[in-house]
């Protein structure tokens, strides 16, 4: 997608003001739209690959309920077109390979929203159907009802090898590692 004026960015996840996230990444974004969806190329700094931690600190209210620290998505990856386009499909290539299989290495909960312009307005839109929960397969392929839009945005909420874990200083901790290959989007070619 890149070569034709595509863009991604990564989104710092907007949380409660009282947890706490961290994104460390060292291959770049752009990984994700250069073409390339070999898992086999991993290991030659092809993908994109970002560590997260997410805490709930003891002084959040109800800071107990761990079911709140994984309904919020850790990453969101916005990638704009051009243009706008009548978008139907959505494939997502998380890192899948003999070395590196999906179902440890892999992206598990993820979702997808198109952006709405209504005037000097901008709102994200959940696509229908665009969730997936429990993935452990390489390639994700979410259908929608079409959507016009010059900009969808992947939210990622859990990974294959992610841990949650009662802390020792007593606050809950969620931490994984998102690595994905590459993203698409499908559609109409007309513009709009
Ligand atoms: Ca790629």
């Amino acid at each position: 997608m890149a070569e034709n004026g595509t863009t991604i960015q990564y989104q710092p996840s907007s949380f409660p003001p009282y947890w706490e996230c961290k994104m460390v990444s060292n291959r770049p974004v752009e990984n994700l739209i250069n073409g390339n969806r070999s898992s086999l190329d991993w290991d030659k700094g092809e993908g994109w690959e970002a560590y997260f931690s997410k805490y709930i600190p003891l002084n959040a209210p109800n800071y107990q309920d761990s079911s709140r620290l994984i309904s919020s998505p850790v990453a969101g990856l916005i990638i704009e077109f051009p243009r706008r386009f009548r978008l139907n499909r959505v494939i997502v290539h998380t890192l899948d390979s003999p070395q590196y299989p999906a179902r440890d290495f892999g992206v598990r909960d993820l979702a997808v929203e198109y952006r709405l312009k209504d005037g000097s307005e901008e709102r994200w839109i959940p696509v229908s159907s665009g969730k997936v929960r429990n993935n452990k397969e390489g390639i994700i392929i979410l259908r929608f009802t079409p959507v016009v839009t010059d900009a969808i945005k992947l939210l990622i909420y859990d990974t294959n090898d992610s841990q949650k874990i009662w802390g020792r200083y007593g606050v809950w901790c969620h931490y994984g590692v998102i690595r994905l290959i590459e993203i698409e989007a499908y559609g109409s070619s007309t513009s709009y």
